[in-house]
């Protein structure tokens, strides 16, 4: 059903932490400011997720518009059981409930969101679905997941066994650590340029391991965990919710990027917001990556380790990202 013929229907015409990294897989490239020439179709993602992101890249070159592209490498993520803090096989709440965040941006500055969403894998195709098929932007827990079931999405257990068991394990201290640091996440926030040179993007997440019931991060909310402007760019994050959140980081990356900054140098800038205004960064990790209209892409981190996949020109790379704490590396 179209947004429209919605509107109909319905009569609203108003209105402890578990380690878990990708390992890398694909050739390295280290760099700090990368500056290629777009391609006419580039897909970059958060961390070493070489699939999902050879998937969108791939998509893109047989023609694909931004956000299928995106919408198709990260779905891929959420599929793959591996993943334990995407989709399905997340690790689940501190009740032992995997609730999943994610949401979307289209070229045309259109956006959706589901938050807290349960027994649904594909989250992000469904945030798409609320930006298309309803007049809203984010839906959150049950209502989300009964929209899922009228668009024909299928019910399933997100809990693994393997999740199971590492929360059960879990259990025994139930130590409650709300912070993510350096090694403990691999949400998927993915920037996509078709072959028109339009952007999309999306952003796909269990969130934090053992989470307190009802905690929704940066990963679904427009702006934090995801932000697109077509005329400038995109930017998405990944790392504490919490600290992305307060400094609603991706947006505030397209706008240094609107004002002039690389993508790197907008980077750089919205992790050091987030070091000048945190009492302490020792212990927490706030990473993004940017793609500006030109093509040119960057990443940056409070803490090494982080990385980003890049496609362009058929090639699908993982980049080894700049970061804050030089200390780290003796
Ligand atoms: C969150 N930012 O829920 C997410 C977690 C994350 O890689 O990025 N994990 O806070």
């Amino acid at each position: 059903m179209k947004r429209r013929k919605f509107l109909r229907s319905t009569g609203q015409l108003g209105i402890g932490l578990a380690v878990v990294g990708c390992a890398p897989e694909i050739s390295e490239q280290t760099d700090q400011t990368a500056t290629s020439k777009p391609s006419g179709s580039i897909a970059i993602c958060t961390w070493g997720f070489k699939d999902g992101n050879r998937i969108a890249g791939e998509a893109l070159d047989a023609g694909e518009s931004a956000l299928d592209a995106a919408i198709k490498g990260v779905s891929h993520e959420e599929e793959n059981i591996a993943n334990n803090s995407v989709g399905k096989g997340g690790r689940p709440d501190r009740e032992g409930n995997v609730t999943l965040d994610a949401c979307v941006m289209d070229s045309n500055g259109n956006a959706g969101s589901v938050v807290y969403v349960q027994n649904i894998t594909n989250v992000a195709a469904l945030a798409r679905k609320v930006m298309e098929e309803t007049p809203h932007v984010i839906l959150a827990g049950d209502g989300a997941e009964q929209f899922a079931y009228e668009q024909e999405f299928q019910k399933e257990e997100l809990l693994t066994p393997e999740s199971k068991e590492d929360y059960e394990e879990w259990l025994k201290e139930s130590e409650y650590k709300p912070i993510i640091n350096i090694e403990n996440h691999d949400t998927i926030g993915m920037l996509t340029m078709d072959k028109n040179g339009d952007i999309a993007g999306a952003c796909t997440t269990s969130g934090l391991a053992y989470k307190m019931k009802g905690r929704v991060g940066d990963s679904p909310i427009i702006g934090s965990g995801l932000y697109i402007d077509n005329e400038v760019g995109g930017a998405a994050g990944t790392g504490l919710g919490e600290e992305i959140l307060k400094q609603v980081g991706s947006f505030l990356i397209v706008e240094l990027m609107r004002n002039g900054m690389s993508p790197q140098k907008a980077c750089e800038e919205a992790v050091m917001r987030t070091v000048r205004k945190a009492e302490s960064v020792k212990d927490f990790q706030v990473c993004y990556i940017a793609m500006n209209k030109a093509g040119e892409t960057g990443s940056y981190s409070i803490h090494q380790h982080f990385s980003r996949m890049e496609y362009r020109g058929g090639v699908n790379q993982r980049i080894e990202s700049d970061y804050h704490i030089k200390a780290e590396e003796s």
